[in-house]
């Protein structure tokens, strides 16, 4: 059933010109982008996107990390598109990635791992009204 979700290109991926490979694969595996720009997060919107990790070591250098540079939020469009996002990103540490997976091609960390994907169709609806308010989705 075509489904909606939300990705983001990490600052490792800007930073490493590969945001075109990165579309170009999605494209390739059919999604269709509703909505996407270029953005560079404040502390407050990172905090808030990753609220769920406030208690853990990492919460701290996630947000740092996040922060650190210019990144792309993009709302997805596909047949069962929280799950397929997880699948083509893989694993969250991309030494642990299946190979040829987005965090394995382009991830250099558990943390800089290169790209976000929704972890269920629930969250997926908030962090797409996260980014993206409706009139903004074609
Ligand atoms: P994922 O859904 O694969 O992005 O993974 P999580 O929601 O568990 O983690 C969100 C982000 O926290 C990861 F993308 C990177 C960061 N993280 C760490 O830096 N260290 C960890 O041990 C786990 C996650």
């Amino acid at each position: 059933m075509s489904e909606r979700t939300l990705t983001i290109i990490k600052p490792d991926s800007v930073a490493a010109g590969n945001v075109g490979n990165i579309i170009a694969r999605l494209e390739k595996e059919g999604f269709r982008i509703v909505a996407a720009r270029m953005s560079h997060l404040s502390k407050s919107q990172a905090r808030e996107f990753y609220a769920v990790h406030r208690e853990r070591s990492f919460y701290a250098p996630l947000v740092e990390y996040m922060t650190s540079g210019p990144v792309w939020p993009m709302c997805l469009e596909r047949d069962d598109a929280v799950s397929f996002l997880r699948k083509v990103m893989g694993a969250t540490d991309p030494a642990k990635a299946e190979p040829g997976t987005v965090r394995a091609l382009y991830g250099e960390s558990i943390e800089r791992n290169a790209i976000h994907g929704s972890d269920s169709p629930e969250n997926a609806a908030i962090e797409i009204a996260f980014f993206f308010p409706t009139a903004a989705l074609v």
